[in-house]
């Protein structure tokens, strides 16, 4: 089987192991694990749902702020994947933009699992400055960072390929050394290539994990 297939076959099996509402509620913090982040609404749960060839596994909805917990999916050997809640949604209660603003941040930084982040952003809008302060954040911690342009099929080929230029240019111009590609959770544009990039995460962390 070719590595890529390998990788298909596991995102495939993919199964849902618990929601966390707390650091502390997640598993152990062993294996690797990928957390997709970015804004509320910008399809973290349904480009998930296309990486692994599931529709229903992780819950995505028209109403921003449907993942509210960070919930976890495991991947077999040792691989998992992590749906965080949203930022920057204003509507979201107090307590639960509090709750990104203080666990996440903390997550992202106590978990010696994580080996990248799969950061999704909207293509039809410029790069955020909570997305450009995520992005520089991996920077200086050394993570991995993978930024996806969601919902390209919104935009017509030209839009898209525009879109995909402007955001190149600003992170160049902010010397952000990040390549960002287009997708899409509908046409599945893009998520092999998004795929291809977590399985080598994943396979990189697991050889780190038995070298020690
Ligand atoms: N056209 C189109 N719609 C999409 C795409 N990805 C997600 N959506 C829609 O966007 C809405 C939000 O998707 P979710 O996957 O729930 O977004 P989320 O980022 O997980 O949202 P929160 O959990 O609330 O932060 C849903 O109505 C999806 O059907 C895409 O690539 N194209
Ligand atoms: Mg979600």
């Amino acid at each position: 089987m070719k590595p890529i297939d390998k990788a298909h076959a596991y995102f495939r099996r993919a199964r849902f192991v618990l929601s966390a509402p707390q650091r502390r509620d997640l598993p152990p913090d062993t294996g690797v694990e990928v957390a997709v982040v970015g804004r509320s609404n910008v399809g973290k749960s349904s480009v998930l749902n296309a990486l692994c060839d599931q529709h229903g596994l992780a819950r995505t909805s028209r109403t921003p702020g449907r993942t509210q917990q960070i919930v976890v999916f495991d991947l077999e050997g040792g691989r998992r994947l992590l749906d965080l809640p949203g930022f920057g949604y204003a509507a979201v209660q107090r307590e639960l933009r509090a709750h990104w603003d203080e666990m996440i941040p903390e997550v992202l930084e106590a978990r010696q699992s994580l080996a990248g982040l799969l950061l999704l952003a909207d293509a039809r809008h410029p790069i955020k400055r909570e997305e450009l302060g995520l992005l520089r954040w991996c920077a200086e911690a050394g993570l991995p960072v993978l930024l996806a342009l969601n919902k390209a099929d919104k935009l017509n080929r030209e839009a898209a390929h525009k879109a995909l230029r402007a955001a190149r240019t600003t992170l160049k111009q902010l010397g952000i050394a990040v390549s960002p590609l287009l997708v899409s959770a509908t046409t599945h544009e893009g998520i092999d290539e998004v795929r291809a990039s977590l399985h080598a995460w994943y396979e990189e962390g697991l050889a780190d994990v038995e070298d020690k």
